[in-house]
């Protein structure tokens, strides 16, 4: 069976965009392969975080993934940090990965604009996402399209082992969703829905109230041209709703501009607002039922036992063949 693999950072409360870029394809992808899901905290910690507020948000966004339809027994789930052989990995990759590949990574230029102080593990971040691949021989790797140059880099440096060391890795693929989906800021659409930004205006949370997702799609930016009709480029805003519509509904686009055809945006938005509202009401339900509960201790113990044994030989192979130890 082949496997695939993803992890979210519980870097805030997770967006809509989280769960149409990276969740809602795993729960698709968990009844064809062997499916790992991770919170990735160790990344996280790459920008400044609240101590408090992490390990709150790591329970959060276990009892959503589950919320979601993520299935325990389908998935194998854990946190990261709980992995020590994650970063043990790591280390050995930037041992075989050059300054200047990092150097490249446009998350990295884009993040480290943001703070002039920005952490070493701020630049090596792709790494550790490398090892948390190539520690378990992964083939497919769900993402939104802003990780596809992490995954194509881990390729990179799995294939530079290889030809080193001898074959040591599988090279995974990204598998990006099928539009290439990537949700925008409702209020500012040319830039991505974040979970840690901080226009709150334009950012649905999975956890908002009904009225307040209705009242964010509601003003969500439009054109004055008054037509629903897919440009990403000169009509973003219109484009970004029917992106949403289109992943919730399982509607493609020409389908879309039909059923709206004669309708006004207003008329549009209020659709919109619908199907996400009855999509995340649903989810919503699941969860406070989940983090009020006590099944993810059980859940998270399964996960980490499986994935230390198997990141354990990894690693151990790796060291071995790069001669470590005794
Ligand atoms: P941060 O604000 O901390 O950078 P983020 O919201 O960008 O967080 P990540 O934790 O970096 O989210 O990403 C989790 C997953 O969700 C990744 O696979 C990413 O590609 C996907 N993703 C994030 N934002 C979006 C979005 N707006 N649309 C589609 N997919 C997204
Ligand atoms: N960098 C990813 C999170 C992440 C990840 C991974 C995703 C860390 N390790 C391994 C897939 C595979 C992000 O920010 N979305």
């Amino acid at each position: 069976m082949k496997k695939v693999l993803t992890g979210l950072q519980p870097t805030g409360e997770i967006t809509l965009g989280n769960y149409i870029g990276a969740i809602k394809p795993m729960t698709k992808l968990q009844d064809e392969y062997d499916s790992y899901l991770f919170v990735a905290d160790m990344h996280s910690i790459t920008v400044a975080q609240n101590p408090k507020e992490l390990r709150n948000n790591i329970k959060k966004l276990l009892a959503l993934y589950l919320a979601c339809g993520i299935d325990p027994n389908k998935n194998t789930i854990y946190i990261q940090s709980e992995n020590e052989y994650h970063t043990n990995i790591s280390w050995l990759l930037e041992c075989t990965t050059y300054f200047g590949e990092l150097s490249r990574m446009t998350q990295f230029k884009d993040k480290s604009k943001k703070n002039a102080n920005f952490s070493c593990g701020l630049f090596t971040y792709p790494v550790l996402m490398a090892a948390d691949i190539l520690a378990y021989d992964i083939d497919y790797v769900p993402v939104g399209i802003d990780q596809k140059q992490h995954v194509e880099l881990t390729r990179d440096i799995a294939d530079r082992f290889n030809k080193k060391y001898g074959d040591t890795f599988k090279l995974p693929e990204p598998l990006i969703s099928e539009s290439g989906t990537k949700i925008m800021d409702l209020t500012d659409p040319i830039h991505k829905m974040s979970k840690s930004g901080d226009n709150e205006k334009g950012i649905i949370r999975m956890l908002d109230e009904p009225e307040v997702i209705r009242k964010k799609i509601m003003g969500a930016v439009t054109d004055s041209e008054a037509t629903v009709k897919f440009d990403m480029e000169n009509k973003s805003g219109v484009s970004n709703l029917m992106n949403i519509y289109s992943a919730i509904t399982g509607k493609t686009n020409e389908e879309i501009e039909k059923e709206f055809e004669n309708c006004n945006y207003g008329e549009f938005k209020r659709s919109v607002a619908d199907v996400v509202v009855a999509e995340i009401s649903a989810i919503q339900e699941k969860y406070y039922k989940i983090i009020n509960g006590n099944e993810l201790d059980e859940i998270l113990d399964k996960g980490i036992n499986i994935t230390r044994k198997i990141a354990k030989e990894k690693y151990e192979d790796m060291k071995n063949k790069m001669g470590l130890g005794r």
